[in-house]
C-alpha cells in the first residue's frame, strides 16, 4: 500500500478485479474495497459469472462495518436484475455514503443509471479515478456487451521474417518456453481458442492451458468448411475437459458431419459457400455466449479474419530467428493484400515486451 488515498484503494481494487481476468465469461471483471474511518472493512471480487458480484462480496465482509463506509468500485455498480439483484439497492440499504467509481458499466441496461439512483438516495459519487484501467482491463466485456460479437485476439508466433514453418513444414521450436508460457495465459483469459483445420491436420494440437499451475480451458473452435477434420484427431479424442465446436459450410458432406456429430461435437453451420462465412461464424458463437477467442492460425485463416475485420487485437510474436523458404515457408498473416501503403492496416496503441529472447507486439488495428 502506497500513500493512503483514493487512489490507493481503487488500486487495490483495480487488482483484486484484475486477478478474475480469464474466469467470468461474458461477464466483466469488478473489484472493490469498503473502506471506514480508516481502515479497510470489506474486499470483494467478482469471479463467476452468476456469482457474487464485487460490492455484494465486499458488504457481506463488512456486515454492520459497512454503514458510513466509502466504496470503491471499479465498475458502476449494477441497477437492474441480471442473474443476482442490484448492487446499487444493496449498498444504498447497507448505508454506505461515499461511492468512489473508476468506469462507468457500458451495459445498455445500466450505462449510467446506476450511479444516478445512487445520487438520488444522497450518496456521494465520484467517477472517473483510474478509469482508463479499469476500461482497459474489460476491453472483451466491452465489446461483447453492446455488439454480441466476441473481441478476438490473434495471436502469431514467428520468425522475424514472419514465418511460422520452414519451408519443410518444421515448427517446432519457432519462440522461447517464456512466449509459449505466455500463450497459456492468454488461452486461459479467453472463452475460445480457434484454429483452422489444416493446423489441426498439420500439429494435431491439443488447444489447452498448460502452464505451470492448472488454468481455465477454453472451448476449441475449429474453422473447417469441409469437415476434413481427422477423426483420430486430439480435438475430438480428448473432449472430456473442453468441448470442441467446429465451423463448416452447409457444403460439407452430410456423412462426415453424422460421424462428427456421433463423437460429440457441435457443428455450426456458416453459410453456404465453399469456405466458412466468418463473420456469421462469429455472430453464432456471440450467440453462445463465447465472448472472447484466441485466433491461433494459421495464416491464412489469419488474413481472412483480418480482412473481414472481424480482429480486435493482435499479439505478435517474433523469435530472434530468419528462416526464408520462398512461397513453401507459410507466414504468420497471409492475404492478398492492398496496393497502396496507405491502406495498409495500422495498429494503434502499441506496446513492445520481450520474453526471453522474443520480442512481442501488441496492438489494436485501426482499419480503413
Ligand atoms: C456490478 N458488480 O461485480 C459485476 C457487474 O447477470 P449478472 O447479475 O451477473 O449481471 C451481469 C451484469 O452486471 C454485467 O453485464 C454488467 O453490466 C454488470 N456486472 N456489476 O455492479 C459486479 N460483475
Ligand atoms: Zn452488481
Amino acid at each position: 500500500m502506497g500513500l493512503l488515498n483514493d487512489e490507493t484503494y481503487m488500486r487495490l481494487a483495480l487488482q483484486m478485479a484484475e486477478s478474475g481476468l480469464g474466469q467470468t465469461g461474458i461477464n466483466p471483471v469488478v473489484g472493490c474495497v469498503l473502506v471506514k474511518d480508516g481502515r479497510i472493512v470489506g474486499m470483494g471480487a467478482h469471479l463467476k459469472r452468476g456469482e457474487g458480484h464485487a460490492e455484494v462480496l465486499a458488504l457481506r465482509m463488512a456486515g454492520e462495518e459497512a454503514k458510513g463506509s466509502t466504496a470503491y468500485v471499479t465498475l458502476e455498480p449494477c441497477s437492474h436484475h441480471g442473474k443476482t439483484p442490484p448492487c446499487c439497492d444493496r449498498l444504498i440499504e447497507a448505508g454506505v455514503t461515499r461511492v468512489v467509481v473508476a468506469a462507468t458499466d457500458p451495459n445498455p441496461v445500466v450505462s449510467g443509471t446506476g450511479i444516478a439512483k445512487l445520487r438520488a438516495q444522497g450518496l456521494e459519487v465520484s467517477v472517473g479515478l483510474l478509469g482508463d484501467e479499469s476500461t482497459k482491463m474489460n476491453e472483451i466485456f466491452n465489446k461483447f456487451i453492446v455488439s454480441r460479437m466476441p473481441f478476438v485476439t490473434m495471436k502469431t508466433a514467428s520468425t522475424l521474417d514472419g514465418r511460422i514453418a520452414s519451408k519443410t513444414g518444421d515448427s517446432k521450436w519457432i519462440t522461447s518456453a517464456e512466449s509459449r508460457g505466455w500463450v497459456h495465459t492468454l488461452r486461459h483469459q479467453h472463452q475460445g481458442i480457434l484454429v483452422g483445420v489444416q493446423t489441426v491436420i498439420a500439429d494435431d494440437p491439443q488447444l489447452s492451458t498448460r502452464g505451470d499451475v492448472p488454468a481455465v480451458q477454453p472451448v476449441r473452435i475449429i474453422a473447417d468448411s469441409q469437415l476434413r477434420v481427422p477423426l483420430g484427431a486430439r480435438v475430438l479424442t480428448e473432449q472430456d475437459r473442453q468441448p470442441t465446436i467446429l465451423l463448416a459450410s452447409a457444403q460439407a458432406p452430410a456423412e462426415r458431419r453424422a460421424a462428427l456429430e456421433a463423437r460429440g461435437v457441435t457443428i455450426l453451420t456458416c453459410g453456404d459457400g465453399p469456405q466458412v462465412d466468418l463473420t456469421l461464424a462469429m455472430q453464432q458463437l456471440g450467440e453462445r455466449e463465447i465472448g472472447s477467442i484466441l485466433l491461433e492460425g494459421g495464416g491464412r485463416l489469419n488474413g481472412a479474419m483480418l480482412e473481414r475485420r472481424l480482429i480486435d487485437k493482435l499479439v505478435l510474436m517474433f523469435a530472434p530467428k530468419i528462416i526464408g523458404g520462398g512461397q513453401a515457408a507459410p507466414m504468420n498473416i497471409h492475404f492478398d493484400g492492398y496496393s497502396k501503403m496507405d491502406d495498409a492496416i495500422t495498429l494503434d496503441r502499441l506496446r513492445v515486451e520481450q520474453f526471453g529472447p522474443d520480442v512481442c507486439i501488441t496492438g489494436y488495428p485501426l482499419y480503413k
